[in-house]
């Protein structure tokens, strides 16, 4: 068959592993002039119910039923078959035929965890048979013409389902917000790491990292961690709500009892939606906390605009509430769920449904962060699609092991290239 140049020549899959040994899906995609791309997919732990398909073998005999052979065998079959021929710089072509080739909402068929990998896969090649750096054919398929390098959002203190649940709440973060470039927000990112590590130590907490290369105290009360956040800026010679400031991933989804309530196993209480939204009021009064993420569950629709109510002067971001799908943002604008989205590509299941939720995002005057998965590879796509679709944010995990590290160095790479650095400031002013 006479292909041309940029046509896919050939799609092949294979299982590989990821930053927790457990099987996910790699894919390499080949042009008909020789360009090719190769892209791994993440996985999350505490996973939303509206997220595309993550197609496992549930063979209990191998990698606990994690298994991803079956989606393996889709790209090498049935997805291979219907995208040789087509075009690589149709990205969007693309991604929509093996959208209706699955034929499900989810991508249940075939799985996300398949298509993603060829979706991701084929960009790079198609910026390789371009020319271009892939932030760059990023920044063009999402119709950026100013690239900039993402304000990062830090995991210090982990719990949840990243830390056996040693404490109710998924993440403490930190946000350097002070910092005037990316290479001095990681830098003050280190030393705050850094200075938690030795508070952990003298006061005999545990050091060891959790899922993301944070540090897992284990406090029953989430005030006690937030002490130590502050504490920590400060031994970093960092001024807390100037240079640095608290972010929190509540992950209020895996806390839902059956009746909605929200069980903190740890500080043994249960709240409802009200309770919740106090707690959060009292915290972000007692303590710089920017950002929260999740602070209500992805059923709790109802309660999530009288959050907004009462913290919007904040960042509220939507994780399992959106699911990085552009319907569950739009819905979110129209009945004031928080103001921010975060962006997770294997929640959406192809690379232009991401760019659909980030547009969904943006045309409701919501900030989105760039989200990585608690489950990574080595695979460092996040950090181009933050700086070319301009995101605003990136939130990579910790800055400890290498498939955080894989992220956090390829945006030093991009720094060279002289982009601006968003900020986080100038985030709040474009939503005002
Ligand atoms: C989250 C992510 C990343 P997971 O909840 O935001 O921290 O976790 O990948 O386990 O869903
Ligand atoms: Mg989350």
């Amino acid at each position: 068959m006479a292909l041309r140049p940029t046509a896919i020549r050939s799609v092949l899959a294979r299982q590989i592993l990821d930053s927790r040994g457990r099987p996910t899906v790699e894919a390499e995609v080949t042009l008909a002039n020789g360009a090719s791309g190769r892209a791994s997919v993440p996985s999350g732990a505490s996973r939303g119910a509206a997220e595309a398909f993550e197609r496992r073998d549930g063979n209990p005999d191998r990698f606990e039923g994690r298994g991803v052979l079956g989606a393996v065998a889709a790209v090498n079959g049935e997805i291979s078959a219907a995208v040789v021929g087509h075009g690589a710089v149709d990205q969007r072509g693309l991604d929509s035929l093996m959208r209706e080739l699955d034929g499900t909402p989810e991508l249940s068929r075939l799985g996300a965890n398949a298509i993603l990998a060829v979706s991701l896969a084929t960009v790079r090649a198609s910026a390789t048979a371009l020319g271009q750096p892939l932030h760059w054919r990023l920044a063009d398929l999402a119709g950026v013409t100013a690239p900039t390098l993402p304000m990062p959002m830090v995991n210090i203190l982990s719990g949840g389902l990243h830390a056996s649940r040693g404490m109710d709440v998924q993440d403490f973060l930190m946000i350097p917000m002070g910092a005037s470039t990316y290479g001095q927000a990681l830098e003050w990112t280190l030393r705050v790491r850094v200075a938690a590590s030795s508070l952990c130590e003298e006061a005999g907490l545990p050091t060891l990292l959790a899922d993301e290369g944070g540090l897992a105290p284990g406090f029953a009360d989430g005030a006690d961690a937030l002490l130590l956040m502050v504490r920590a800026f400060e031994r970093a010679g960092l001024r807390p709500g100037e240079d640095v400031a608290i972010a929190l991933d509540i992950a209020a989804s895996s806390l839902t009892d059956a009746e909605g309530g929200y069980v903190f196993h740890r500080a043994g209480r249960v709240l409802d939606s009200a309770a919740m939204i106090d707690l959060l009021t009292d915290w972000a009064a007692r303590f710089p906390i920017v950002s929260i993420e999740d602070g209500l569950g992805e059923e709790d629709w109802a309660a999530w605009p009288g959050l907004t109510q009462r913290l919007g002067h904040i960042q509220l971001v939507g994780d399992d509430l959106f699911a990085t799908q552009a319907d569950r943002i739009d819905r979110g604008v129209r009945e004031g769920a928080g103001n921010a989205a975060l962006i997770k590509i294997n929640q959406n299941g192809t690379l232009s449904g991401t760019l659909d939720a980030i547009a969904a995002a943006w045309a409701g005057g919501f900030a989105t962060v760039i989200s990585a998965r608690s489950g990574e590879t080595e695979d460092a796509f996040i950090a181009d699609l933050a700086v070319g679709v301009a995101g605003g944010q990136i939130k990579i995990g910790s800055v400890r092991t290498s498939e955080r590290m894989a992220k956090y160095n390829q945006l030093l790479r991009l720094e060279e290239e002289g982009f601006a650095f968003a900020g986080f400031r100038s985030l709040h002013a474009a939503n005002a």
